[in-house]
């Protein structure tokens, strides 16, 4: 069995490339993508979204790793290269960018995920890998692509896709797949209007996580084909995948918590709530996915910053966070944290009062504010005595937007703020 011979595993992760699709927008995010494309929004408290998948690949041995940059990708480069330059290239390790528009035509933006891949089929060519990984830059996980890798060449499969169970009323919102009793995909349709459930069980369906591992000359073929498909969209789950199915061998893989076989930790962070949630449940007690993961750690770029300072102000005996996480560089004097996430050089001033809350970097709480149940985007300074989530009528008339599920969102736009830095 592969999965038992660590040596085995090892020689496909280094024949393995990973390239990470960073391209897409998140629009769903609202204002959070404004600036910036989803892989690079901020996540838990000193993290960005992307360096979930860059960080698995690392964990897993797989250290030659393309990232597809399309849309704001200003600050996804800028962290890239400042946090993920420490590979070594003397071993042929890396972690390269690939930005859209720069290789094909010179107005050729990347159409769909294949066609970013197929538009950097030349580099992908000249590193000469037997396997290639395509992963998504959006996704909170931490996974070992290593026995996924090594159950595609046990199975001879020519593709393998990674998949989740879902609750089949929220699948419409992914690839969903039918299997045979081999695991072999017998349909695959994209965001189905009325997804197919999971034999004997109704509630459930099987949907793609949207990674997938490719024999080289397999993936050559398929995106090449496609190139010249009249009406192809030049995406993976849309076209490549459906097509592919009927001809050729693709199986799934279904990714499960290596410890205890049950459904493991995977969120795609997509829209304010699913964001404010995951964030949020980074706090608990004994929290479904762990940071403090010695065996997993996820790599970042960070600042070097002073602790977290807590100023306790004697008259108003406040001056403290709790059921929090508090990152580096951060002061709170004289006011009240709750159930909160604070990312980095976050102030907050004397009598305020922050629950339920995600903060981004760099955002000044003023005295007497009082903040639930939001996420205030970087750079915001929130002046002296403002109220965010107490009435959600004052905060639409504020200009602010609410989510479905009641989450105040506030950005250095939506207050009318230039930032300057
Ligand atoms: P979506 O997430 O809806 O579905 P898509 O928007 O194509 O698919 O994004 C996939 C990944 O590619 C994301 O990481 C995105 O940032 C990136 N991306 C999108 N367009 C790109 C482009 N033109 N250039 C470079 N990168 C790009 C996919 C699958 C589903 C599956 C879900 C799981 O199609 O079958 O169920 O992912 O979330
Ligand atoms: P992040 O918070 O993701 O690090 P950055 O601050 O690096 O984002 O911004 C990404 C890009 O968007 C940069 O080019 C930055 O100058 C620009 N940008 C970010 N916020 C604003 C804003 N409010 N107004 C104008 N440009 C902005």
């Amino acid at each position: 069995m592969a999965e038992e011979n660590p040596r085995f595993v090892s020689r496909l992760t280094r024949n393995t490339l990973a390239l990470i699709l960073a391209g897409g927008r998140g629009s769903r995010l609202r204002q959070l993508t404004q600036w910036r494309s989803k892989p690079a929004v901020p996540f838990g408290g000193k993290f960005r979204i992307v360096d979930f998948p860059l960080s698995n690949c690392i964990n897993s041995g797989i250290r030659r790793i393309g990232v597809l940059t399309q849309y704001k990708a200003h600050s996804l480069i800028l962290h890239i290269q400042k946090g993920w330059g420490f590979l070594r290239g003397e071993f042929g390790e890396f972690v390269e960018l690939w930005p859209a528009q720069q290789r094909v035509a010179e107005n050729a933006w990347y159409a769909g995920t294949a066609d970013a891949v197929f538009q950097n089929l030349d580099i992908i060519r000249s590193h000469d890998p037997e396997y290639v990984l395509v992963l998504a830059g959006d996704h909170i996980y931490q996974m070992d692509y290593g026995p996924m890798i090594a159950q595609h060449v046990e199975s001879g499969a020519d593709m393998t896709i990674g998949c989740i169970e879902v609750e089949r009323e929220r699948a419409s919102g992914f690839g969903v797949i039918s299997v045979d009793d081999q695991q072999r995909v017998q349909a695959f349709v994209e965001k189905p209007a009325d997804p197919t459930s999971v034999p004997g069980r109704d509630d459930i369906a099987l949907a793609s996580m949207g990674i997938y591992v490719f024999n080289r000359d397999f993936l050559f073929e398929q995106v090449v084909a496609d190139a010249d498909m009249p009406g192809s969209s030049h995406d993976f789950g849309k076209d490549v995948i459906p097509r592919a199915i009927q001809r050729y061998r693709v199986m799934t893989y279904p990714f499960r918590d290596p410890h205890s076989g049950a459904q493991a930790y995977w969120r795609d962070v997509g829209t304010i709530d699913a964001f404010w949630e995951a964030n949020l449940e980074l706090i608990g007690v004994t929290p479904p996915l762990s940071l403090y993961d010695d065996e997993w750690p996820i790599w970042t770029y960070q600042e070097q910053l002073p602790p977290a300072k807590f100023v306790f102000d004697n008259d108003i005996r406040r001056g403290m966070a709790v059921d929090s996480m508090v990152s580096g560089g951060c002061i709170i004097s004289g006011a009240l944290v709750r159930h909160s996430l604070l990312f980095s050089n976050v102030r907050v001033h004397s009598f305020a009062h922050v629950e339920d809350s995600v903060i981004l970097p760099n955002v000044d709480v003023g005295r007497g504010c009082v903040i639930r149940r939001a996420i205030v985007d970087h750079w915001c300074r929130l002046p002296e005595g403002m109220r965010i989530g107490c009435d959600r009528a004052e905060d639409v008339a504020a200009g602010l937007y609410v989510s479905e599920g009641g989450v105040t969102l506030v950005t250095p736009e939506l207050l009318g703020q230039t930032v300057n830095r």
